[in-house]
């Protein structure tokens, strides 16, 4: 019946909203009586991958073994939703193609990085251009925006509850649950 499991994989700047609209869109399939898990910086960064950095392999890697570890999950049966920037095409689709056709949903966080260097919630950007911190995405490290992503979420211009609307919305359409 109708749902089975899959990974919605965001992507998108530092301050664009990822992990904000990743809990808020885990709360609202968990109230549907799904059982959706977050994988996002705190729980992998600080642990599995706490050995890595943000060079371009690093984050290569970094992105390769969330994917395993996403595609673990969906062998167990789990909805799993990833927040992390993932700012290579090639990263992503390296991910796309560990998954099958339908459980990869590629979900663009859009945000323009003037509005997320406006936010600085934890004043990266701010350091970032200093020059305290180096390789920092937006500023002088590449992000390479999706070219077909499955979902675009314009965070500069709706709401969370918007935006986790859009996305409940396009499951719904494609009959994932
Ligand atoms: C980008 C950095 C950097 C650099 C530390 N570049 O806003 P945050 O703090 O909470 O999210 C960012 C997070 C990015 O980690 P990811 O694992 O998502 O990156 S990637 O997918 O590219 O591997 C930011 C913080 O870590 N952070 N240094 N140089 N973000």
């Amino acid at each position: 019946f109708g749902h089975h499991s899959f990974v919605l994989w965001f992507t998108g700047l530092s301050g664009s909203g990822k992990s904000t609209v990743a809990n808020a869109a885990a709360k609202a399939l968990f109230d549907q009586g799904l059982n959706p898990y977050v994988l996002d910086g705190d729980n992998i960064r600080h642990g599995l991958n706490k050995d890595l950095g943000f060079s371009e392999e690093d984050r290569t890697e970094n992105i390769r073994r969330i994917g395993e570890v996403s595609k673990l999950f969906v062998d167990s049966g789990q909805i799993v939703i990833t927040a992390f920037i993932s700012p290579f095409i090639k990263d992503r689709e390296l991910v796309r193609e560990l998954l099958e056709a339908d459980e990869f949903i590629e979900v663009y966080i859009k945000c323009p990085v003037d509005e997320c260097e406006k936010r600085d919630p934890k004043g990266l950007y701010e350091k970032a251009r200093k020059g305290l911190i180096r390789d920092f995405t937006g500023i002088d490290s590449p992000y390479e925006e999706p070219v077909n992503p499955e979902i675009v979420v314009e965070t500069n211009k709706y709401s969370i509850e918007e935006s986790v609307e859009q996305i409940l919305q396009h499951l719904k359409s494609k009959g994932y649950i």
